[in-house]
């Protein structure tokens, strides 16, 4: 699904801003048909956002169920020759669209875009009421999963709740930007660039265009930085050849405009261009090749969270996060735990961070996280079953036709911290993964779990990279680093003797509270953490088969309530409002020393 733009052949209205609003705290929206009769009573919303934190009611921030949107624009007369199409880059976590009152559009998942044609609904010239409904209900068929359950208070009030398996806090709403825009009757699709390559001088860029009807009259032409032709082809697939190629490399990377046309003569039917980067990236020899090069991770997992606005799309935030990734020397980062909005993808090719792309599998497990002791089984029919399967499928399939043009991404993550210890979860993984290898020659990875103990894992054989989320000295070992550090080598030693794949270290870290400091150090000070890091660097520094380290995490981020959670999880290199603690100090000399290549 393209990204929608304004080209010479396409018109957009970007539908940012404020909406009308309205928690559906007693569930009488499908009742009352707010859907065809509009809201009364309403709040104003801004969007993109989280709704959770921007009022001051707490039924709000709290709620398990509906909240609906509202807001009526004037559809241009002059878009009467056009295909019209509503986009949503991503609402969390169910979602439908009525349009005048019809109903145009059902989705579920919360990370990713959604459209519907709305072309025979809308009334040109004339006001056109949009209607979205966002739902936060989780099951153990959606992504992440979660239960909803049912509580009596003490006045024999029956509460909807929600247990959730993920630690970050679940927030709700519209997060990414909603665009109302056009197509020409004949148009381009998708277009697909998931394969570049390059000998000496000479770039090649394999592609394929999509259009809605045969065309037989496709043109592609490459432009470089400064707007030079670079090359062209026709027809809907091709290898176009760049010469003097300059390639997208980490910390240097170069972009070139794809510009894809359908003619009919000389006229222009329909023209859409975008960013594409002129790289390789494969495994051997037990490492990550990038260009042909072993690419060392420095990173962190992240979070899309901030203060107020929650999990809404924000760019002063966004390019803060790439300033502090350049300035800590960091090369990479992880989508952790779903996938991160396109406008941050655009972004990494840009500032050329490298990116491991997740999807949103995170939580199917027995037992939230920390996890310390036994789980319960979770794959199996009441659970994680059949149905589950097909939607992490399909959810995959939609991640990759999202990225796969994005020079960034060099790795899909098919799940962080899933049950890997159950037999049930091997058939369940080596399906997925045969499934994702379909669509795409990208290495796959899969996030571990430090329950998962070496040689006990039944998926892992599956994938080409294995991450591992490991806290030792923290969650176990509780403040003693050394014996931390001592486990971690034996951990990591076992778990390549037994899978003989190239490992990053996706998680490791301890919270912190910003402007504690204690000498000697302790558990949630300053020095703690930098004391921390250090131990386990000196680790990885041993292991050539360790291919790159993520601190968990970049920035404190929001949970939910717990007691082991104080207002969220502080295991931050930055605070929640992009402030370095010492560990980011540190961290900035540590990566200046080591190049992104071996
Ligand atoms: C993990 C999870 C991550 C948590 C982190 C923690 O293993 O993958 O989502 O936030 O641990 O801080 O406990």
């Amino acid at each position: 699904m393209l990204y929608p733009k304004i080209t010479q052949t396409r018109n957009l209205i970007n539908l940012c801003g404020i909406w009308n609003f309205k928690g559906d705290f007693n569930e009488e929206g499908y009742k009352e048909e707010w859907f065809k009769n509009g809201l009364k009573d309403y709040d104003f919303m801004p969007v993109p956002s989280s709704y959770n934190d921007i009022t001051t009611d707490g039924r709000l921030r709290d709620i398990v169920g509906d909240v609906w949107y509202q807001k009526d624009i004037i559809v241009p007369n002059n878009w009467n020759e056009d295909k019209i199409f509503i986009r949503v880059g991503s609402a969390s976590h169910n979602s439908k669209i009525w349009i005048n009152g019809n109903l145009v559009k059902e989705y579920v998942g919360g990370f990713l875009p959604f459209e519907a044609d709305i072309t025979d609904y809308v009334k040109y010239g004339e006001e056109n009421r949009i209607i979205i409904c966002v739902n936060n209900e989780l099951s153990w068929q959606t992504f992440p999963p979660g239960e909803v359950y049912y509580f009596e208070d003490a006045d024999g009030n029956k509460i909807k709740k929600q247990k959730q398996q993920h630690d970050f806090f679940n927030y709700g709403g519209i997060h990414r930007p909603v665009y109302i825009y056009t197509r020409p009757k004949v148009h381009i699709e998708d277009v697909s660039v998931k394969t570049t390559d390059f000998k000496g001088e000479k770039g090649y860029i394999n592609y394929e265009v999509f259009t809605n009807e045969d065309c037989n009259n496709i043109e592609v032409e490459i432009y470089d930085e400064e707007n030079n032709l670079k090359g062209k082809s026709k027809g809907k697939e091709g290898t176009v050849q760049v010469d003097g190629v300059k390639l997208w490399e980490p910390g240097n990377p170069y972009l070139y405009k794809f510009v894809a046309n359908i003619k009919n003569e000389d006229e222009l039917i329909d023209t859409y261009n975008l960013n594409i980067g002129i790289r390789t990236v494969k495994i051997e020899s037990g490492q990550l090749l990038i260009n042909n090069k072993p690419f060392y991770f420095k990173g962190f997992g992240k979070h899309e969270d901030m203060d107020i606005k929650g999990k809404g799309l924000d760019d002063a935030v966004n390019i803060r996060d790439f300033n502090l990734l350049k300035w800590t020397n960091a090369n990479s980062f992880r989508t952790s735990h779903y996938p991160y909005s396109e406008e941050i993808l655009d972004l990494a090719d840009k500032y050329g961070i490298v990116v491991i792309d997740e999807v949103p599998a995170v939580g199917m497990l027995g037992q939230a996280v920390p996890a310390v002791g036994e789980l319960d089984g979770v794959f199996r029919e009441d659970k994680i079953n059949g149905d589950t399967l097909k939607e992490h499928i399909r959810i995959t399939k939609e991640l990759i036709a999202r990225d796969k043009n994005h020079p960034s991404v060099v790795m899909w993550s098919l799940a962080n911290e899933a049950s890997v210890m159950e037999p049930r979860a091997g058939e369940y993984f080596k399906e997925l993964v045969e499934e994702t290898r379909k669509l795409d020659d990208r290495p796959l990875m899969n996030v571990n779990i430090m329950l998962a103990e070496p040689g006990k894992c039944h998926v892992s054989k599956y994938f080409d990279v294995i991450g591992l989320n490991l806290y030792f000295g923290w969650y176990s070992e509780r403040g003693d680093i050394a014996s931390g550090a001592k486990r971690l080598l034996q951990w990591l030693e076992d778990w390549h003797e037994k899978e003989g794949k190239p490992i990053v270290m996706t998680e490791y870290g301890c919270d912190t509270i910003a402007g504690l400091h204690k000498q000697p150090s302790i558990m949630f000070s300053e020095e703690f953490q930098v004391e921390f890091l250090k131990e386990y660097h000196r680790v990885y520094d041993k292991l050539p088969f360790v291919i790159g380290e993520q601190v968990w995490n970049f920035a404190d981020f929001m949970t939910g309530q717990d007691i082991v959670r104080i207002d969220g999880n502080k295991k931050g290199v930055f605070t929640r409002q992009r402030q370095p603690k010492m560990a980011a100090h540190y961290l900035k000399e540590r990566w200046e020393k080591i190049s992104n290549h071996f």
